[in-house]
């Protein structure tokens, strides 16, 4: 007998409910069930085996969450949509907690929904059960270290535009692995062996390094761009690293003031003062300092304001929400005027879309940085693609 892959479980006490999202389903080429009570759906959840269900958050009995609560202790798999009458905020936060307990949510959805929300959402997951890829394994200290050393580890740069103008008027590094044995190893991956083998250092002063030697006579430092490099915290105890960070910068040629550290919140909020000199020390030989993903720790106004920062790069959670949620929107319009009284340069990273680089545009974030507008591209195709801009211009 040939079983549909994708099977939906409705759990809604309005029967209406079930059948909309059924109608649509169906159509998509989901096999679906409707159940009213919670109790049935712990029954079918085991016998109909579904690839997606659909939960609203207000039952009789046991609530949408005591559903959730119970799946997770099951470990359970399928892709979660939540539907709800409560609103928004109800929706995410409930979002939030069925993630943060290891469930796969799809995404909400507010009643009364269109059956194009209900699409977009079922979209999101075609083809319902591709074949899981093994990922790479990770790689031994040992590997990580010869990569560094045989300089095997090169980066790619993507571009920061002006908001206003459409300027590219910057570009973050980041590296790049591709190993003969373990394919493309991603940089979180090589950077959290790195951090915790020690080798940090090195593998900044490689990234900077060919950052430099790129940049030096790229079009973007002819046109007067920037070029932003990542640091970790465990490069900001080292008291030399202000010294070492400028000196390459003088055998390149390059002024410090080209240059952006990128450092995390969580680096930002570190009171050891041997992070606070150095980041000290860096800004007073020119580097320009930014919070990355900011929005995501834990940030103290005092401390920020305290940090001699010039920019602030808001995480790509709340700008790829923004679109969505009023929440993730109001969180964007808050951070990017908080940059503006503080004197900073805003960014928005992970830029997707049309639609989220218009809404920023409205805010008057300063830059954006993102998919929409490039992924991160070799240096060289990074070139090419930027003179061909600067000729259309
Ligand atoms: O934390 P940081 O912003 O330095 O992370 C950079 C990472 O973000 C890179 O791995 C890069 O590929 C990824 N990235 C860049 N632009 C986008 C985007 O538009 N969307 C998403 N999801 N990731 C992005
Ligand atoms: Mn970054």
């Amino acid at each position: 007998m040939k079983q549909s892959v994708a099977r939906l479980l409705v759990l809604d006490d309005e029967e209406a409910v079930g059948q909309t999202l059924a109608l649509v389903a169906e159509d998509l080429g989901f096999e679906v069930r409707c159940v009213q009570t919670p109790e049935d759906f712990f029954d079918r959840v085991s016998d109909f085996n579904p690839s997606h269900v659909a939960i609203d958050l207000i039952l009789p009995g046991m609530d949408g969450i005591e559903v959730l609560r119970r799946l997770a202790t099951h470990d359970f798999a399928a892709a979660i949509i939540l539907i709800s009458g409560m609103g928004q905020k109800v929706l995410e936060s409930a979002q939030a907690t069925a993630a943060e307990r290891g469930l796969n949510v799809l995404g909400v959805l507010p009643k009364p929904f269109k059956s194009a929300e209900l699409k977009r959402l079922f979209g999101k997951t075609m083809p319902v059960q591709a074949p899981a890829r093994a990922g790479p394994r990770i790689p031994t200290p040992e590997e990580v270290r010869r990569a560094i050393l045989s300089g095997h580890i090169s980066i790619v740069a993507q571009p920061k535009v002006n908001l206003a103008t459409l300027e590219v008027v910057g570009a973050e590094v980041l590296g790049r692995w591709i190993d003969s044995n373990l394919g493309d190893v991603a940089p979180d991956v090589f950077v959290a062996v790195a951090e915790a083998s020690g080798l940090m250092h090195d593998l900044s002063m490689l990234t900077l390094d060919r950052a430099l030697t790129w940049f030096a006579n790229s079009p973007l430092n002819e046109s007067g761009g920037t070029v932003a490099v990542n640091l970790s915290t465990t490069c900001l105890t080292d008291v030399a690293l202000a010294d070492r960070f400028k000196a390459a910068c003088d055998v390149a040629k390059v002024p410090t003031e080209k240059l952006i550290l990128e450092i995390t919140e969580s680096t930002a909020m570190d009171r050891t003062a041997d992070v606070f000199d150095t980041l000290t020390r860096l800004r007073l030989k020119g580097f320009h300092l930014s919070v990355d993903d900011f929005g995501t720790g834990y940030s103290s106004l005092a401390q920020l304001a305290r940090l001699p920062l010039s920019e602030l790069k808001i995480d790509r959670s709340f700008i790829n929400q923004m679109v969505h949620s009023d929440d993730a929107r109001k969180i964007v319009d808050a951070t990017i005027r908080l940059a503006r009284g503080m004197g900073l340069t805003s960014v928005a990273e992970g830029v997707e879309d049309a639609q989220v680089l218009s809404q920023l545009q409205r805010l008057g974030c300063d830059l954006a940085q993102g998919y929409f507008l490039s992924r991160p591209v070799t240096t060289d195709v990074f070139d090419v693609w930027l003179r061909q801009r600067q000729q259309l211009a």
